[in-house]
């Protein structure tokens, strides 16, 4: 009700007139141009995308709203009501992603409330996720669920009905905010269904994600500041990235809110991209089962041997490089810190800090890689694993339900904007081959 009152559609028409004057005063200005490099090389650092919620530096990382993740540590209500005293609330990163304002506690309370009173999912959903066979990966699990949920759109609805073009974001929103709220039931229900007994069991009097973990079937504290951390962390990594881009591009044929993420979501589960944090966890074991086999030990030595094994197969060392960053992810960073402070003796975490202490320099040796620093799928495994999470498998559809909060927060302001059907030109080969012998 906040958010959606007296917060949100209350700086819709100031920003829509901003990007109008800025479209009509500034339009033919150039921010850039295109070198066939990029052009083949997946539009890395093409200026094409307007993103509201979040910004990548390449040296410095995410901000969200201007915010460094120990800026939003910081300042950002906790589940405590202690601002700086444990990890920020999911609730309060979304709060900040779609209004751009930090919020309180009060506020972040009522929109804890908001979620958990649309989170019960359609019959026909829980019968379907149900029916799934165990083996499927739980990503697939996870889309077609979603999939399944967008009998429930609003936004649907309303385009159906004839809507007017104005109030888009108005029945986005609705929908936005049910794919946040059900995307942990679905979750919980897959994880139960394929490593447990099936059975789901929520708490509500907490926030969505200790209710999330207490689905899952965990009720350690610290677990929960770790899904808190975790949760806010994913969120958002400005609009580039496969996941973000590809919810931004389906949304904008007006597909609605449910069938625009469950594109991301497809995205996110390429190994490039969001599958990086399972393959990191299986790296790490079949490097250990390898050699206690030999009867050796875990050391820089032995990570050095398997690296340039994995290197030398033409495979990638998941968790390392990045298409934008250029130092090591202060989404890396945040998470060894807490690693420090909650488990410092923990085996695989120290595992993890010696594959951090060679890695740079194997692939700087290597010679090909841009980026030679772990990003955020480096680490994510092992503080999981710590927690008896070992599924390792899973991990995607944790990454999966955070990310709705970044990427669905811009769908609200690409509708709310009124962006346009996203439609870049592609050019042939022989097109290429005539600019350059002109
Ligand atoms: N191990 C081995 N080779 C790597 C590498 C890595 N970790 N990272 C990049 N390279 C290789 C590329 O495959 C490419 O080789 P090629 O010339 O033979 O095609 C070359 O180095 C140059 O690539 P580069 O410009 O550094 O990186 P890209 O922007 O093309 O790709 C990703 C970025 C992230 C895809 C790449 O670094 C990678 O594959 N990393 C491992 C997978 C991973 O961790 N993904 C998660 C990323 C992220 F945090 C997320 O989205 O979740």
């Amino acid at each position: 009700q906040l958010v959606r009152k007296e917060t949100l559609a209350a700086q819709v028409p100031e920003k829509q007139k901003s990007l109008l004057a800025l479209k009509k005063e500034h339009g033919d200005h150039v921010i850039g141009n295109v070198t066939i490099d990029q052009c083949i090389g997946g539009a890395r650092s093409v200026k094409c995308m307007v993103w509201e919620t979040s910004n990548l530096d390449p040296e410095e990382g995410i901000r969200f709203r201007g915010l460094t993740i120990p800026e939003c540590q910081a300042v950002l209500p906790t589940y405590s009501g202690v601002t700086g005293d444990g990890e920020p609330m999911l609730e309060s990163i979304l709060w900040l992603l779609l209004t751009s304002e930090v919020p309180t506690k009060e506020q972040v309370d009522s929109l804890t409330a908001d979620l958990h009173a649309r989170a019960e999912l359609p019959e026909h959903v829980k019968t379907l996720v149900n029916s799934l066979p165990k083996d499927m990966h739980p990503m697939t699990q996870l889309i077609i669920g979603l999939n399944a949920c967008q009998t429930e759109s609003q936004f649907a609805k309303a385009y159906a009905d004839g809507a007017p073009k104005t109030d888009y974001h108005i029945h986005a929103l609705e929908d936005i905010l049910k794919v946040v709220a059900v995307l942990p039931e679905i979750a919980a229900m897959i994880y139960r269904n394929v490593y447990f007994d099936g059975i789901v069991t929520k708490d509500t009097s907490l926030d969505y994600s200790g209710n999330f973990c207490r689905m899952l079937g965990y009720d350690d504290p610290s677990f929960d500041e770790l899904m808190r951390l975790y949760l806010c962390i994913h969120t958002d990594h400005e609009g580039g990235n496969a996941s973000a881009h590809a919810t931004h591009l389906v949304g904008s044929t007006l597909s609605d809110p449910f069938l625009a993420y469950s594109g991301g979501l497809n995205a996110l589960a390429g190994p490039l991209h969001g599958l990086a944090n399972q393959e990191v966890l299986k790296w790490i074991q079949d490097l250990k089962n390898k050699f206690e086999a030999e009867g050796k030990p875990v050391n820089a030595d032995t990570i050095t041997e398997f690296a340039w094994e994995t290197l030398n197969a033409k495979k990638v060392i998941p968790g390392y490089g990045h298409a934008v960053l250029r130092k090591t992810d202060p989404r890396y960073t945040c998470q060894r810190e807490f690693a420090l402070k909650h488990m410092p003796d923990d085996e695989l975490f120290n595992v993890v800090d010696t594959i951090y202490s060679v890695m740079p320099d194997i692939l700087k040796e290597h010679g090909k890689v841009a980026n030679p620093y772990p990003n955020v799928d480096s680490h994510s495994g092992v503080l999981l694993w710590h927690y008896g999470f070992t599924q390792f498998q899973y991990y995607t559809v944790l990454f999966g339900v955070s990310r709705s909060v970044g990427a669905l927060s811009q769908l609200y302001w690409d509708r709310a904007l009124g962006l346009p059907l996203e439609r870049p030109k592609s050019v042939t080969p022989e097109w290429l081959w005539s600019q350059v012998k002109k």
